[in-house]
């Protein structure tokens, strides 16, 4: 556990262990909150506060590492140079985008090795639609379309999340999911144009995505045990229903220029709210996924594993340098 740099009461706080928070400290803080100020790493915050972001930042970060497999596995079989460059940095960024989460979760006291290690055990949870397989080239114009899609619709709001160290990495992935939202469209343009094969292909990937992505969003406002709290705290600022709408608001127009038919026969635009209305989620398909059953879970764990193991050279040096380093300004 990382607790240098902390006081006594965040060390506690860290260490899990109960501390007496009084309602005049509970209410300056939410004052504070609805004042619309930023809380930073080193400012008082409830510990129920800080182990929420905890939870939900590096679920998030998690999901970024997790989430480079999918795609890494069309690397060596991109369709042209430029498409492997482009998939290349993609993947790249996302790598990034899990760091600046780690670095923002360990301002809250938890340590990088905590973290990893709860994802390598299986303990900690990252996004449900990374378990699903990449079969197609056609999967990574869906995912870049509809994944980063969600990602974006469910982080810009995140931008204005009370906790300020999540807040601002927020501001920067967001520009990045916007190129990798364009990359996936700009390859479902390209196949959209092809022959009857490509289509195919695109509309294959499409059936297989659509419901995974409206799953990302997570349960349903009623079904969502953290929302009201997140939302009081100003960490959630838009319901997942109400971000799912959102998306398939977005969406479902983007598919019909595509040339894409949306896989739900509820689907349908309601003239009077101007909101498509869209069919029953198979939540038992999202329970079982995040319950560790979805159909390629074990194959991210473990190649997750391996990839740290593989990779623990390269610690040990870096280890070595740095306290070679520190031995040498301290003589
Ligand atoms: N998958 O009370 P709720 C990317 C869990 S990566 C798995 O609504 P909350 C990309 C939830 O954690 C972008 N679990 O929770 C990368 C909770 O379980 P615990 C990923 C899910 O936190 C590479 C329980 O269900 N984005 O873009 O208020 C390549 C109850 O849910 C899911 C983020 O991580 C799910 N889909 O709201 C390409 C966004 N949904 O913790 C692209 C940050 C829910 O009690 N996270 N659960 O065991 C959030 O915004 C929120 O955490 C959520 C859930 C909206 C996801």
């Amino acid at each position: 556990m990382y607790t240098q740099g902390l006081d006594q009461k965040d060390k506690h706080a860290a260490s899990g262990q109960a501390i007496a928070e009084s309602a005049e400290q509970l209410a300056a803080f939410q004052e504070r909150i609805d004042a619309e100020e930023k809380i930073e790493a080193k400012d008082w915050m409830p510990e129920a506060y800080r182990r929420t972001l905890i939870r939900q930042i590096s679920q998030h970060a998690h999901s970024e590492i997790i989430g480079m497999q999918p795609e890494g596995n069309w690397l060596t079989r991109a369709p042209s140079l430029k498409r492997k460059v482009i998939l290349l940095a993609k993947i790249q960024d996302e790598a990034g985008h899990g760091l600046y989460l780690y670095a923002a979760a360990e301002t809250l006291g938890v340590s990088r090795d905590q973290m990893v290690g709860d994802l390598l055990s299986g303990k900690a949870k990252y996004s449900s639609i990374f378990n699903y397989p990449t079969l197609t080239w056609a999967d990574i114009g869906a995912i870049g379309w509809l994944v980063d899609g969600a990602a974006i619709m469910n982080q810009i709001p995140l931008c204005r999340c009370s906790f300020g160290p999540y807040a601002r990495a927020m501001v920067r992935v967001c520009k990045e999911e916007s190129f990798h939202q364009r990359q996936g469209f700009d390859i479902l343009v390209t196949l959209s144009r092809g022959n009857d094969a490509q289509k195919a292909m695109m509309q294959d990937a499409f059936d297989r995505w659509w419901w995974p992505s409206l799953m990302m969003f997570g349960p349903s406002d009623t079904d969502s045990k953290h929302s009201a709290q997140s939302m009081a705290w100003k960490i959630k600022r838009i319901s997942n229903d109400e971000l799912r709408q959102k998306f398939v608001d977005a969406t479902v127009p983007q598919a019909e220029f595509l040339g894409l038919k949306v896989p739900d026969e509820d689907l349908r635009l309601n003239a009077k709210t101007g909101h498509y209305e869209f069919g029953e989620i198979d939540w038992q398909e999202f329970l079982d996924v995040i319950a560790g059953n979805g159909p390629c879970n074990k194959q991210r764990l473990a190649k997750r594993q391996k990839a740290h193991a593989d990779g623990a050279w390269v610690r040990e040096a870096a280890q070595a340098y740095a306290s070679k380093q520190a031995a040498r300004a301290a003589a």
